[in-house]
C-alpha cells in the first residue's frame, strides 16, 4: 500500500494534471476564437492527454489501497497575448510539472516505494517527450514568424498543426 504522504502527493498531482487540462482547454478555445483552427485542434488534443494523465494517477491511487480525492480545479490563467506567448506559457507549465513529477519519484525512492517509483518513471519519460514536443512547436513558430511574407507562414503553420503528433 502507498503511504499516507504518498497518497497526498499523488492526489495533489492528480489535481495538477486536471488543472493542466484546463489550461490547454482554455488556450485551445482562445486559439479557436482567434481563427487558429490548427493550433486549437492541437491544444484540444493535448487537453485529452492531460486528462489521461489525471485518470492514470486516479487509478493508481485506488489500485494501491489509497483513495483518489476529486477536488476543485483552479481557474486557468488569463488568455495569452499571442501564439508565441501561448506556447511559451505551455512550455513553462510543462517544465514546472516535470519538477513535480521528480519530487514524487524522489519521495518514492526515499520511502523505498518501488511500485510508485516504477509508476513515476512513465511520467518522467512522458515529461521528456512533452517538453521536446512543445520546444519543437516553438521552433516552428519562431521559423514561421521570422519569414517576411505577411501572415502566410503563420497560416501554413496553423494548417500543419491540425495534424501534428501529440508525441515528442
Ligand atoms: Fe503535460 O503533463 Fe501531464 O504529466
Amino acid at each position: 500500500r502507498i503511504s499516507d504522504e504518498m497518497e497526498r502527493l499523488l492526489n495533489t498531482q492528480m489535481t495538477t494534471e486536471a488543472y493542466q487540462a484546463q489550461v490547454y482547454l482554455s488556450y485551445a478555445s482562445w486559439a479557436e476564437v482567434n481563427s487558429f483552427a490548427g493550433i486549437a485542434k492541437f491544444l484540444y488534443g493535448h487537453m485529452n492527454e492531460e486528462r489521461e494523465h489525471m485518470f492514470k494517477i486516479l487509478k493508481y491511487i485506488n489500485d494501491r489501497g489509497g483513495e483518489a480525492k476529486i477536488e476543485a480545479i483552479k481557474a486557468p490563467p488569463a488568455n495569452p497575448a499571442n501564439i508565441g506567448d501561448c506556447l511559451n506559457k505551455i512550455l513553462q507549465q510543462e517544465i514546472e510539472n516535470s519538477t513535480k513529477i521528480d519530487e514524487i519519484v524522489n519521495f518514492a525512492l526515499a520511502e523505498k516505494d518501488w511500485a510508485t517509483f516504477n509508476f513515476g518513471q512513465w511520467f518522467v519519460k512522458e515529461q521528456i517527450e512533452e517538453e521536446a514536443l512543445i520546444n519543437e512547436v516553438i521552433d516552428k513558430y519562431n521559423l514561421a514568424s521570422t519569414v517576411t511574407e505577411g501572415n502566410r507562414s503563420l497560416y501554413e503553420m496553423d494548417r500543419d498543426m491540425a495534424g501534428h503528433s501529440q508525441e515528442g
